[in-house]
């Protein structure tokens, strides 16, 4: 198969260059009201929206370009059964304590439940028929989850994360899926976190040790080499 590299650091991604719509998947994390809607989770404790509504625009124009090329496209939902019954007592207990109660009823519905508004996708973001879902108790994609199964099955190698919030769900992701074996990329326009300095110390982090954790790149550098083609 032909070689191509995208433009990102500390290396051109993917390693071995083998970058094709088979083997290669974007996976949106939580874009969700409860993390970047009004009412919902991240809003309700306080934290200002702007910084995980950045990555909407960019990450729709990636969405675009690969869903045209035939990519496999994969987005998650952090949530909880109604009945709670998978969400640990210590993380309940942490969020009660600032006000924003996983379970609670919120503006948006009860947090993080399963089925609730909050808990829903962004329209502006809204899975199509076929694309895969991933509905996850926690902060990492492959924890309880089929989702290593269906990457596996399919064939799929490589990754490419964006979401929300880069520190949390979508780093916890990419650290699971190095582990694993999968070539990751992080695109940093895709991203946001409800702390700025966390965002860039999480980019930080992918990239040391000559990319301990894969490679970090933008949405426009990945455009424009899909766009190439
Ligand atoms: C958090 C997430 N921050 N999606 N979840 O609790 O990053």
């Amino acid at each position: 198969m032909s070689e191509r590299f995208l433009a990102s650091s500390p290396y051109p991604w993917p390693y071995n260059g083998q970058l094709h719509p088979a083997n290669t998947a974007l996976i949106i994390i939580d874009m969700q009201i409860d993390f970047c809607g009004e009412g919902g989770y991240v809003d309700t404790m306080g934290y200002d929206l702007a910084a995980v509504r950045a990555p909407i625009e960019p990450i729709s124009r990636v969405l675009q370009v690969m869903r045209k090329q035939g990519f496999h496209i994969i987005h998650t939902r952090e949530g909880h059964r109604p009945d709670l019954s998978d969400l640990p007592v210590n993380k309940r207990w942490r969020s009660q304590r600032i006000g924003a109660g996983i379970g609670d009823a919120g503006p948006c519905g009860r947090i993080l439940v399963r089925g609730e508004p909050g808990w829903e996708l962004i329209p502006e973001l809204q899975p199509l028929d076929g694309e895969i879902i991933i509905d996850k108790p926690g902060k990492g994609s492959f924890c309880a989850t089929d989702l290593e199964l269906i990457l596996r099955t399919r064939g799929i190698e490589n990754l490419i994360l964006c979401g929300i919030t880069t520190d949390v769900c979508v780093h916890t992701t990419m650290r699971e899926a190095n582990d694993r074996g999968f070539e990751c990329l992080l695109l940093e326009d895709c991203c946001g976190a409800t702390d700025p300095g966390n965002h860039l110390a999480a980019l930080h982090m992918v990239k040391m040790q000559g990319g301990v954790f894969g490679a970090v790149s933008d949405s426009v550098s990945l455009v424009e080499l899909l766009s190439e083609s």
